[in-house]
């Protein structure tokens, strides 16, 4: 379907039209179109903008990325639909090594994702021949790569669900999540939850990546500073301050004018 750019929730509709083409693809899961509307009502809430308190976990994640020996970016169906471009620049600048694990989890899935990952300028994909497992996890995402999630000290996981991210933080690693569900259990056990919308996140990480390429030391104060609860105390706090405008003011419907 051909969307009008002066359509008011243009962006928002050419998020769910490139996620529908990429079901048809073989890409995404019928489940991952569910997620997006979940991510979508929260999204609404936040107001379809970063969060002070979301740039700081941002600034946080990629603190701990560039300091990372070991870091790994784990892509699903979703975030290689809305963000594979995104997703290959930022294991780029880092550098960072991208791995596809999925939930709903079948070869030629992986494939076809890898494959994708690699037109956006993803150079070296892991994901198609997983040779370890993820301890105490019974769902397909505990197959990874030994150089891979297996062996990361870092892991960004964007779209995750809790189970592997609570499994990953057992073994020790320092996650990083990307969620708009800020009550989520993968935004609770992540030691850096970032709960924002993934193509606004990874920008964001990936400018604050290239600032902390000149400012090692920088990096290391963030990362020592960083301060979990505080942080979604913070994000809690900002839900709390737009309902309670929201209700004060209610919002009126935003309409384009010159199409009346
Ligand atoms: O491709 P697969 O097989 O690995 O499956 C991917 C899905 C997303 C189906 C799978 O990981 C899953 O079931 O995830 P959950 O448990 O539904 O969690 C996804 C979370 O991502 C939810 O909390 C949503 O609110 C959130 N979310 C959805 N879209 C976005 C988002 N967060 C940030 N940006 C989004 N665009």
């Amino acid at each position: 379907m051909k969307i009008p750019r002066s359509h008011p929730r243009y962006t928002s509709l050419m998020a769910r039209e490139k996620l529908v083409r990429a079901w048809k693809a073989g890409i995404v899961v019928p489940e991952g179109l569910i997620a997006h509307g979940r991510g979508e009502a929260f999204d609404y809430v936040f107001g379809e903008e970063t969060s002070a308190p979301a740039l700081v976990a941002e600034k946080a994640a990629a603190a701990f990325l560039v300091r990372a020996k070991r870091p790994v970016i784990s892509v699903n169906g979703n975030a290689a639909a809305l963000a594979a471009r995104e997703v290959a620049r930022l294991a780029k600048v880092i550098p960072a090594t991208i791995e596809v694990n999925l939930f709903h989890r079948s070869t030629a899935r992986v494939d076809r994702i890898v494959r994708l990952l690699k037109r956006a300028g993803a150079s070296d994909v892991l994901g198609t021949r997983p040779d370890a497992r993820i301890p105490r996890l019974e769902s397909e995402r505990a197959r990874v790569h030994r150089v891979g999630i297996y062996g990361a000290d870092v892991v960004l996981v964007p779209l995750e669900d809790g189970d592997r991210a609570e499994a990953l933080v057992r073994m020790g690693k320092v996650v990083i999540s990307i969620d708009l569900n800020p009550l989520s259990r993968t935004t609770l056990s992540a030691a850096v939850p970032i709960v924002d919308e993934l193509t606004r996140a990874l920008p964001n990480v990936e400018k604050f990546v290239r600032e902390f390429a000149d400012d090692p030391r920088e990096a290391a104060r963030i990362a020592h500073t960083f301060d979990k609860t505080g942080n979604l105390r913070a994000v809690y706090s900002f839900m709390n301050w737009r309902l309670r405008n929201l209700t004060r003011r209610p919002p009126r419907a935003r309409t384009v004018t010159r199409h009346r």
